[in-house]
């Protein structure tokens, strides 16, 4: 994760077979998608699109997919609930940087930029791949995610920002001090800064101090040319701009993470009043839709990382699984030492509790003993062990913003299933029988005949 940039990320790629460069001309009109999806779907390479229709500056995309992540990263998530005693990689403002190379206040137009068209039935072109940069205008501190954002015209965006988000947050306590709210954009950043916007962290935890520890080097940023907001200097491109508070428009439809469309709703829209950009900008992006897709593997990744800080609450937690089918929070199977009655709806009632896994719309909850990174292992242990009735629990709650069959939008039900084994205490009288397994010794003896007999 110790890349400078996003050059010197994707010549790593190059370097190490990872990368394809498209030359010839490829339409980000849904041209490019069908290469993205085609590729994630069969592991393939980080796409590096040369010439994308219409504009001069390449497309990278996929270069989170598989297991591109590098190998530190995974061993560096795990010291994360050390992060505290570290406080080494709070980021460091410069005075200038890379992404001031070229600072356009008011010749630009959005329409210069390869944005893709991701699907078919989209209501327009996607910022897919942007850290948007906001203020808490209570504390000061400084938010970064990941929002979508759909173009309007040369100069205005949506702002995707779900509700239960801290952009949205922000955006709801400026209402009542001021008329606008300064917003900031990066696109293309080293993987690490990057790879910060998609974290689920506390509010006024600052992912860039994240993404500073992720590369072992602060991120250096650079204040914007129109308001008190900081970017990373480093980046390729920066809009910025502001949100008109009250302003709302219509925001979609868009081919989404869930593989459907999602629906149409009000949301903020985003005035870009200056763009600043390298001298060559690559445009990084990425495509949602039918999973697995690039997002799986990014957010896999997030899931390692919630492990260790999540065991800090839930020690009792073994293991947690969310399977791709399940983009993330449709289903979370979770192992667990149980050591008390209740204790499955103990943990799913916690889960619900944290931060964006309160979104989780079926957790299973398994005994230690069952592998919940074995799927197959989970449906016929757990599919045996419930009774129903007894074991399925409903409560109401928020839901995901893209969850199209909640009664309503944002708040609906979800569904906690206690696999677990039941105890006389949890008023189980039945005697409980244990898995079939053969003995070793005839395991054994057959491993002998069973070469014997000519088998392989
Ligand atoms: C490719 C991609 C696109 C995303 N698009 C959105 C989006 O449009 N709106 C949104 O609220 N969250 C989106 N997310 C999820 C957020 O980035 C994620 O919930 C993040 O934790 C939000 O940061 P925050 O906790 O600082 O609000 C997206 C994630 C990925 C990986
Ligand atoms: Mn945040």
């Amino acid at each position: 994760m110790a890349y400078d940039d996003l050059r010197d990320f994707v010549r790593a790629l190059d370097k190490h077979g990872e990368l394809k460069k498209v030359p010839f001309e490829v339409d980000p009109y849904l041209e490019i998608t069908e290469f993205a999806d085609r590729s994630v779907k069969h592991g393939g390479p980080a796409l590096l699109f040369e010439k994308p229709k219409g504009s001069s500056i390449p497309v990278l995309i996929n270069a989170f997919a598989e297991m591109r992540m590098p190998e530190g990263l995974i061993g560096k998530l795990k010291m994360l609930p050390k992060l505290a005693e570290m406080g080494a990689f709070f980021p460091k403002i410069v005075s200038d940087g890379p992404c001031k190379e070229v600072v356009r206040r008011d010749n630009f137009s959005l329409d210069e930029f390869p944005i893709l068209h991701c699907w078919p039935r989209d209501g327009g072109r996607y910022i897919t791949l942007p850290m948007v940069f906001s203020r808490n205008p209570d504390t000061g501190k400084r938010n970064c995610g990941c929002y979508r954002l759909q173009i309007y015209d040369q100069r205005t965006t949506g702002m995707h920002w779900q509700t239960h988000k801290q952009g949205a947050e922000h955006y709801r306590r400026a209402t009542s001090t001021t008329q606008r709210m300064d917003v900031a954009v990066a696109i293309g950043a080293d993987p690490a800064t990057m790879y910060a916007a998609i974290l689920p962290l506390p509010p006024d935890l600052d992912e860039m101090m994240i993404a500073g520890f992720l590369r072992s080097k602060p991120v250096e940023m650079v204040k914007c040319e129109t308001s008190d907001l900081e970017v990373p200097a480093q980046a390729e491109i920066v809009l910025e701009g502001y949100v008109e508070l009250g302003e709302l428009r219509r925001e979609g439809p868009f081919g989404d993470h869930t593989g459907f469309y999602s629906l149409e709703d009000d949301y903020p829209v985003f005035h870009v009043t200056c763009v600043t950009h390298r001298k060559h900008p690559l445009y990084a992006t990425t495509i949602v839709g039918p999973p697995p897709m690039e997002d799986f593997y990014m957010g896999s990744a997030v899931g390692r990382i919630f492990l260790p800080l999540m065991r800090l609450q839930l020690p009792e937690i073994r293991d947690v699984a969310m399977p791709a089918e399940g983009i993330f929070h449709n289903l979370i199977l979770v192992s667990i030492r149980k050591s008390y009655p209740g204790h499955a709806r103990k943990v799913m009632h916690a889960i619900w509790g944290l931060g964006q896994a309160m979104f989780s719309k079926c957790i299973v909850v398994v005994d230690e003993d069952v592998d919940v990174q074995n799927v197959r292992e989970v449906a016929w242990k757990a599919l045996n062990n419930i009774d129903p009735e007894r074991d399925i629990q409903f409560v109401m709650g928020p839901v995901d913003s893209l969850d199209h069959s909640s009664r309503l939008p944002n708040y609906g039900s979800k569904m906690g299933v206690d696999a677990t084994r039941k105890w006389k205490q949890e008023g189980f009288m039945r005697p409980w029988p244990d898995v079939i397994r053969m003995s070793d010794d005839v395991r054994h003896r057959v491993d002998e005949l069973w070469k014997k007999a000519g088998l392989k």
